[in-house]
């Protein structure tokens, strides 16, 4: 049974159904939950990046990864406030704690706005990186959230169903049957960190498909993006404390991270995440049980 009662847009997801969608990831990999984003949010994300891609006049970077006519963005959250509700979110968070657990980190937010002429990504698994033989437990969970309808079309992401459980990553030139992951603006994809996927082409003159990526990864892991040098002191200190844990200013297992015996919150002066490590392992006065 899960200990989550996930918020719904108007009222909260029963429990069977996030365990119905917990029961899909296991089977095929990824699992489309519409309606996840509330429309107030859609709006504000959809100006926020608009607004940002042109202050920070945002260009494709052009290579096969990242795209010829994509514009992306990447460590969301320390460049507007707006994106501090994603990485919490009650119908997204509970699906990366279940599949990784409640130490997992935040591991990366981006913006992928692929445009008219884009080709499709290699396929890839997001923790492909980790040399532990497949098949094994996600050692990442990733979340794209679909701004725009998502359509063959406009480059809907590509994911081979029952790929997290291959006994290798893609190799090139292999061919295997991916399908388009279709689905309304307002909804979030859950793809499991071993499944294989890409962003897709855009083969439309006009449409951007513009999707959000909010990613995590097992807490003892390296995050894909750097959350402590893309965050000022002051933003953690504003943050709230289960957002800023998940960004890494806790210690993972009250151990791992510290800095002379702190949490990196505390050493930044976030007042509620002020841990000190193996605090467990301490009597009241601060002196090891075992000294
Ligand atoms: O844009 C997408 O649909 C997927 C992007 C992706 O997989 C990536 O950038 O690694």
């Amino acid at each position: 049974m899960t200990k989550y009662q996930i918020k719904w847009q108007n009222g909260s997801m029963k429990t069977a159904t996030f365990e119905s969608h917990l029961a899909t990831i296991e089977k095929q990999g990824y699992c489309i939950i519409e309606n996840a984003i509330e429309p107030e949010l859609l709006l504000e994300m959809t100006e926020t990046v608009e607004r940002l891609e042109a202050e920070l006049d945002v260009q494709p970077r052009g290579n096969r990864a990242e795209g010829f006519a994509t514009k992306r963005m990447y460590n969301l959250l320390g460049k507007d406030r707006a994106f501090w509700k994603l990485p919490t979110h009650a119908n997204v968070l509970p699906f990366a704690e279940s599949l990784l657990d409640n130490e997992c980190l935040l591991s990366g937010t981006t913006c992928m706005n692929i445009g008219p002429g884009e080709v499709h990504q290699g396929l890839h698994s997001d923790d492909g990186l980790v040399s532990v033989q497949r098949p094994r437990a996600p050692f990442m969970v990733t979340s794209i959230w679909a701004l725009t309808d998502f359509t063959e079309e406009n480059g809907a992401t590509r994911i081979v169903p029952g790929s997290h459980k291959f006994d290798h990553e893609p190799r090139k030139g292999e061919k295997v049957k991916f399908v388009a992951a279709e689905m309304p603006a307002g909804s979030v994809l859950i793809v499991n960190g071993g499944t294989w996927h890409c962003g897709g082409a855009n083969t439309t003159d006009l449409d951007w498909r513009l999707g959000l990526s909010v990613q995590y990864c097992q807490g003892w892991m390296r995050q894909q993006q750097n959350q402590y040098y893309s965050l000022t002191p002051e933003q953690v200190r504003e943050m709230p404390e289960r957002l800023a844990a998940l960004c890494g200013f806790t210690l993972y297992k009250g151990i791992m991270g510290h800095i002379d015996g702190s949490s990196p919150g505390r050493f930044v002066g976030a007042g509620e995440v002020a841990e000190v490590a193996y605090a467990a392992m301490r009597t009241k006065n601060g002196v090891a049980e075992d000294s």
